[in-house]
């Protein structure tokens, strides 16, 4: 990310995670409120565990906004940490309290615990786990609701849902799904307890959450994240770190736990032959509105999207479509093995307070993502220091390509 540049701090049990976003033009309206929508959001989702019975996440801006609106300069933004009331001591800056709370030397698998202790030269497992924690994500979320509320100034809109946990899949496709369809998709997710739209999955799924809580174990599962209204043109064929597609998958595959990332069909591309993968391009005439952004400013159009609407690292115009999957949350009450840092003995891994999925949040986590990284290349391809001027040079693009 070159022309917004965002940098998070903060431990999972510290004082509080602290966020500076950069880039962002002025005039673009914005309050605490805009940002605390998005972090409800990825507090909720059925299977969270007791931490977030603790946490109501709250962002204060500490700059970069006067008067409700953005002044050009960095915004910083801070949410504080509940639980540190019961850390203070034991997370605290100050020497004096070394040695407060007993160290951890049980490196948990599947978790950065040995590799972070061995990198870092540390025997407390804690000084990797409190910053390896997800709870950081609480932050990334937090900018990335500046950036959507930017990309909502162009009419794009960035939303997901999620299709699998465990091995309940939804019945919900994105593949062949029309703006409206994704929104509706979107709208219906929002009101389940798992976010995802088929109610019938919805149950399903809860069902196994509730299971894989009573055995102590837990679920990873599949989401998926779009973009609407998109212009033509954002990202770019002629060097491979400004692909769009590359950009996107880096920042969603940075998500804790994520560990695969698809565009459009992705996978599914290696199983058909070539005519049953390339979205053939139309050009819209009388009776024939087509669909997409692209439609209605170049004429240019799909009947599929199986592109995730991106074609040489540049949006084709389609609402751009990314899936992702996520791992089982490695905290498992279900002991696994390990071994001391100090004693070099086996044992199995002790159970902390741990979440059994957090499918649905990872997937808010992932519009947050998505949001900053097409904000970037919107900034990229319109420029501006104010949103007036980036409204200008868009404008200005659109009339360009309507005469194309
Ligand atoms: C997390 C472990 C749990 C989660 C946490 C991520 O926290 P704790 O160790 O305090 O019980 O609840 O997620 C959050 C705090 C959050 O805000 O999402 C982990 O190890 O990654």
């Amino acid at each position: 990310m070159s022309f917004l540049k965002f940098i998070t701090s903060g431990e999972s049990h510290g004082r509080g995670l602290t966020g500076i976003i950069e880039g962002i033009p002025s005039g673009l309206g914005l309050s605490a409120e805009d940002i605390d929508i998005d972090l409800r959001r990825r507090q909720g989702g059925h299977g969270r565990g007791g931490r977030m019975k603790i946490e109501t996440d709250h962002a204060e801006i500490l700059s970069g906004v006067r008067w409700g609106r953005t002044i050009g300069s960095p915004v910083c933004l801070v949410i504080e940490n509940r639980d540190w009331k019961n850390w203070s001591e034991g997370m605290s800056a100050e020497a004096r309290y070394q040695g407060s709370i007993k160290p951890v030397t049980k490196p948990r698998p599947g978790h950065a615990d040995l590799s972070g202790a061995l990198k870092y030269n540390h025997t407390d497992v804690r000084n990797i786990l409190e910053r390896s924690s997800a709870r950081e994500t609480a932050m990334r979320v937090g900018l990335g609701a500046i950036a959507k509320k930017f990309l909502l100034e162009f009419g794009a809109s960035v939303g997901s849902y999620v299709v699998q946990i465990g091995s309940q899949k939804a019945a919900a496709s994105s593949q062949q799904a029309t703006e409206d369809r994704l929104m509706k998709q979107f709208r219906a997710a929002e009101k389940s307890s798992v976010r995802c739209p088929d109610a019938t999955a919805s149950k399903k799924m809860v069902a196994l959450i509730d299971k894989a809580m009573k055995e102590g174990n837990s679920l990873g599962g599949i989401f998926e994240v779009f973009v609407t209204g998109l212009p033509v043109g954002l990202g770019s064929h002629i060097q491979w770190d400004r692909k769009l597609d590359g950009r996107l998958a880096q920042a969603v595959m940075s998500i804790q736990a994520i560990k695969g990332v698809e565009v459009g069909l992705g996978f599914e591309m290696g199983r058909r032959p070539g005519s049953q993968v390339m979205d053939e391009i139309f050009y819209k005439g009388s009776g024939d509105k087509g669909q997409g952004a692209s439609a209605e400013t170049t004429g240019f159009y799909r009947k599929t999207n199986n592109a995730g609407g991106i074609e040489g690292g540049m949006t084709n115009g389609m609402p751009v479509l990314i899936r992702a999957v996520m791992k089982p949350i490695p905290t498992l009450k279900k002991a696994l093995q390990s071994v001391d840092l100090g004693t070099k003995k086996p044992f199995a891994a002790a159970y902390e307070r741990s979440d059994t999925c957090a499918v649905p949040a990872a997937a808010v986590v992932a519009e947050a993502m998505t949001a900053l990284i097409i904000a970037d290349a919107f900034l990229e391809k319109f420029g501006g220091d104010s949103i007036k001027e980036t409204m200008r040079n868009y404008e200005l693009y659109l009339k360009y390509l309507r005469k194309f």
